[in-house]
């Protein structure tokens, strides 16, 4: 039972006052600094929850040094060794997912259903399907090895999730990390390095310093061997220059905005189900929302009715009682620059807002028709609860519209004709295409995109590869002739 707000954030709250409401850095599994230097706050109510620790290019390098020192031990344990501690860490976030869940609510204003069914339960498959792919390491995998010790930096929308994005694959492989969580959304990750000591993980295998941008920018140019980000395009391009020819290896996953789209025989109540979780789930920060809506002209009026429908039904409000469909947005900056974006570029079409928001930090579900696909808000990534919309005449020119963007990481495609929407699929500029779904993720299927999007594969084999680099050197030999 999650109960509502307020009684139920007692034991996160509890959890925070024992550590002294201060979220700081774990290295060499031991706690600190630990400094209030940034205030971390719950959007919902914009209550303060804790302070957390701006960690220093020093206190980076610590952490990184004790990563260093672990990892030679940690990559000759094996795969099979190693699994074992994947699979602790794996039963543990099970065991405590009722304090993670409320703990990553609380701290980002998702609704409590999301943290509960979504975020918390896809941490732990992360961790199981990745201690299998430890053992593989032993057998299948005998010509790579791991590159040594791994920077890595997340965003605020996943909080957790995306720590298992990272951590898993790198440790299974035998990678040492350094773990920079976002400075909106540091507490699950602290929640998580005790869980580290509970499973008993090695010293320095697991490290996790906290701060912002400029904590951030110190990991990219320390002494690591890869840097794998989650983030804001800009900053990627900035880790790109950063780490450009000194020899780091870089995944980068960036922004989004990804199409949705549906043809007249499509499934028009499964679709617009579909949209409403494209576009409305975690609030619309995601960087694969299905945010671009490409309606068939035929059907548009008709889908476009029912869609305001169905969002005017939509629960908006307190993310921590269990019937709320879409929560707070994780901080007034980012509020801001929705009602910015909006502000701008909503005068280009009609602004649909069927479910009011409550005042604080929530923005109301929106959706905009009319709008021509090169105006602004079709080709921006608004990370907030906005869809835009525009309608196409062809198969043909839905693939040239889909493709009108500078990003490419995710794409939707509604069709009752498989044999239409296989033909769409791989003609979509996009790392990810769903078929009659969105937002499908699994540990085992490789996620990522292409262009501003960024590059490389988080999950699954492709994934892996990402933490690997080959074993062996190309030795030749030349035959002597001499005695010919
Ligand atoms: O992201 P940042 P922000 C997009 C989305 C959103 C926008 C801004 O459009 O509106 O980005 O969000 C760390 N060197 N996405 O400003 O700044 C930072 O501390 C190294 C898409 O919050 O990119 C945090 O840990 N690190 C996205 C992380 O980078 C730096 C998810 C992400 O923050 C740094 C989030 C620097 N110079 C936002 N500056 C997605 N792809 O899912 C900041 N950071």
């Amino acid at each position: 039972d999650y109960g509502t707000a307020p009684e139920s954030a007692g034991e996160a709250l509890a959890w925070l006052e024992a550590r002294g409401g201060i979220a700081g850095n774990y290295v060499d599994g031991t706690w600190g600094p630990l400094r209030a230097d940034i205030d971390v706050m719950n959007p919902a109510t914009g209550e303060r929850l804790a302070g957390l620790t701006k960690s220093t290019p020093d206190e980076v390098a610590t952490a990184v040094a004790a990563a260093r020192k672990a990892q030679p031990k940690w990559a000759k344990l094996g795969g099979h060794k190693r699994a074992k501690f994947l699979y602790a860490i794996a039963r543990l976030v099970q065991k405590h997912a009722r304090l993670l869940s409320v703990m990553e609510t609380l701290d980002n204003g998702k609704p409590i259903r999301e943290a509960r069914d979504v975020d918390i339960p896809l941490v732990a498959r992360h961790f199981y399907y990745h201690a299998g792919i430890a053992q593989l390491m032993d057998d299948e995998m005998r010509d790579r090895e791991a590159l040594g010790v791994c920077g890595q930096i997340i965003p605020w929308n996943f909080p957790l999730l995306m720590l298992a994005w990272k951590i898993a694959p790198a440790i299974a492989a035998g990678n040492t990390v350094v773990l920079k969580p976002a400075e909106f959304t540091s507490l699950t990750a602290m929640v998580f390095a005790e869980i580290c000591t509970e499973a008993g993980l090695p010293k320095g295998v697991v490290n996790i310093v906290t701060g912002d941008g400029d904590t951030g920018a110190a990991l990219v140019t320390s002494d690591v061997d890869k840097i794998a980000f989650t983030g804001s395009t800009g900053v990627g391009r900035a880790i790109r220059a950063a780490t450009a020819g000194t020899g780091k290896s870089l995944t980068l996953e960036l922004g989004g905005k990804s199409p949705y789209i549906v043809f007249e025989d499509a499934d028009m109540d499964s679709a617009i189900e579909g949209l409403v979780d494209a576009i409305f789930f975690n609030q619309g920060q995601v960087c694969c929302a299905g945010s671009r809506l490409l309606v068939q002209e035929g059907i548009a009026d008709d889908f476009h009715r029912r869609l305001i429908e169905r969002m005017s039904k939509l629960r908006i409000g307190n993310p921590l009682d269990k019937c709320i469909d879409v929560g707070a947005i994780v901080d007034p900056v980012q509020l801001d620059r929705i009602k910015t974006l909006m502000e701008t570029g909503g005068a280009e079409g009609t602004v649909h807002q069927p479910c009011p928001a409550p005042e604080g930090c929530y923005y109301p579900p929106t959706l905009v028709t009319g709008l021509h696909g090169s105006s602004m808000l079709m080709q921006e990534e608004i990370f907030g609860p906005v869809l835009v919309s525009t309608t196409f005449r062809t198969p043909a020119e839905a693939v040239q519209v889909a493709n009108d963007t500078r990003y490419g990481l995710a794409a939707s495609v509604w069709s009752e004709n498989i044999n239409l929407a296989l033909d769409i699929a791989p003609k979509l500029v996009a790392g990810v295409v769903w078929i009659n779904g969105a937002n499908m993720f699994d540990a085992a299927a490789g996620f990522g995109g292409v262009r501003e999007s960024g590059f490389g594969r988080e999950g699954g084999w492709e994934g892996m590869l990402a933490y690997t680099k080959p074993t062996g050197k190309a030795v030749t030999i030349k035959p002597a002739t001499k005695h010919l």
